[in-house]
């Protein structure tokens, strides 16, 4: 009797540990930029899952990633660390090879090692190494992508390949996203017997931008209005800018093969599409979440790793470091967050220092690069006096805080854009003699470490 009363004890002490901590609901989703209700990125996406969710916490309207491709984007949230200081900047440099982050505690890996339950389907690290030392369970299901461009291509846009667009005879329950949503909301079902971290990959809208036909049918041709775009646009931009649009026209999916073939309104609807998609997933798990006995204790974070062109600065995808390929959307909801906007500019890194004060988290062996997000998780409009920096390879960065995006390439080509006047970025400001002391502060606020390169695989 004794030893059932001490047993009883036991267990009534580590469940009311376990409620002192909150969970974690870490949704990841790929390749998503500003094309969602509540950042208005354009007028007829339709995305309530995501919006109504900004309403229940902070929604941070100035997010930025901070490198505009998967692989260095996410390394850089999961490990606290800059591009520039680990030296991992393309896709083919998995965080393990980088010396620089040897001793580096990945965030997942961080909550296994205090105490949560760490489990998760999907993409979240990119590349071919899962880690499986950082989870309790992991699986990278429903990452396969649909092979129907290898079949027949749905779009009729030249050699496009992987970067197909349009709708595909698929069942909708047959889509990798889905089924990772509906693994997840049946997890969340579940009494772990400790504090969780669930995280979740959302493929789409990658390409190929397949989504289920129902979802196209909300966006015919005809209606799609196409992003805004100045004929003019790229006669300003410096050799090193142009070099980066240049770059895409080597790829199938560019722009002039894109409205050659007559396909820009297609591909801006299949991306529409795609995104309603991924609403309509994160909503199979909110919905559980909100069912479930962890509704109010846990924490809910949205985020994307990039942006995507649609033709903006004749560009497509992402690897730019303008603010359709840097801006991300950013979401945090649950215990001990308000409800409200912040139009301060913040990175993604800022997530690990973030969640590790949220889930009093001990400090990782790393040093984190970001700033805990908490000041303005209390008040939206706290002073906020970091800028938000995004590196695309060796030394080719830009700045962006609330009025300013400052862009300097490794050749010392700079570009400036006003978004007080310019939400655009049309207008580069970086030749008016007007802006020299503005200039001049942000060349100050450069990254001083530019590492080299970090082993491929
Ligand atoms: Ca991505
Ligand atoms: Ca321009």
């Amino acid at each position: 009797m004794r030893i059932l009363i001490a047993i009883v004890c036991v267990c009534f002490a580590a469940s009311s540990w376990a409620a002192a901590k909150p969970n974690v609901l870490f949704i990841a989703i790929d390749d998503l930029n500003d094309w969602v209700g509540c950042l208005k990125g354009h007028s007829q996406v339709r995305t309530p899952v995501i919006d109504g969710l900004a309403k229940r916490g902070v929604l941070f309207a100035n997010a930025h990633c901070q490198a505009p491709i998967c692989n260095p984007s996410r390394v850089s949230l999961l490990t606290g660390v800059r591009p520039s200081t680990s030296g991992v900047y393309d896709l083919d440099q998995p965080h393990h090879l980088s010396p620089l982050l040897k001793k580096a505690v990945t965030l997942p890996a961080q909550f296994k090692a205090n105490g949560y339950h760490v489990l998760g389907r999907g993409k979240i690290y990119h590349g071919r190494y899962d880690y499986p030392e950082d989870w309790h369970d992991f699986k990278r299901t429903g990452d396969a992508r649909n092979k129907q461009f290898r079949v027949k291509p749905v779009s009729s846009v030249p050699r496009i390949g992987v970067r197909d667009f349009g709708p595909i005879d698929l069942e909708e329950e047959q889509f990798g996203d889905l089924m990772n949503a509906r693994w997840a909301a049946a997890q969340l079902k579940q009494d772990f017997g400790k504090p969780f971290f669930l995280a979740v990959g959302v493929r789409l809208p990658h390409v190929p931008l397949y989504a289920p036909k129902r979802f196209f049918a909300r966006h015919p041709e005809t209606k799609v209005r196409l992003p805004a775009v100045r004929a003019d646009d790229l006669k300003d931009l410096p050799p090193a800018a142009l070099a980066i649009t240049r770059y895409m026209y080597d790829t199938p999916l560019n722009h002039k093969s894109v409205i050659e073939s007559g396909n820009w309104k297609n591909a801006v609807a299949a991306y529409l599409a795609c995104t309603e998609f991924v609403d309509h997933c994160v909503g199979v798990m909110l919905k559980a979440l909100d069912e479930s006995a962890h509704a109010k204790n846990t924490i809910i974070v949205l985020w994307s790793d990039h942006g995507w062109h649609l033709g903006e600065k004749e560009h497509w995808a992402k690897r730019s470091l303008w603010e359709e390929s840097t801006r991300v959307p950013l979401i945090l909801a649950g215990p001990g967050i308000v409800q409200g906007t912040s139009p301060r500019a913040v990175g993604l890194i800022d997530l690990y220092p973030t969640l590790a004060e949220l889930c009093s988290l001990p400090k990782p062996p790393q040093k984190l690069e970001g700033h805990s997000l908490m000041p303005l998780l209390k008040n939206p409009n706290a002073k906020w006096p970091h800028a938000a920096l995004t590196t695309y390879h060796r030394n080719d960065h830009t700045l962006r805080t609330e009025r300013w995006r400052y862009i300097r390439y490794a050749n010392g080509d700079e570009e400036l854009y006003d978004h007080a006047k310019d939400s655009n970025e049309w207008d580069n400001l970086a030749k008016d003699k007007k802006f020299a002391d503005v200039l001049k502060r942000f060349r100050g606020q450069l990254p001083k470490v530019n590492a080299p390169d970090s082993p491929t695989r």
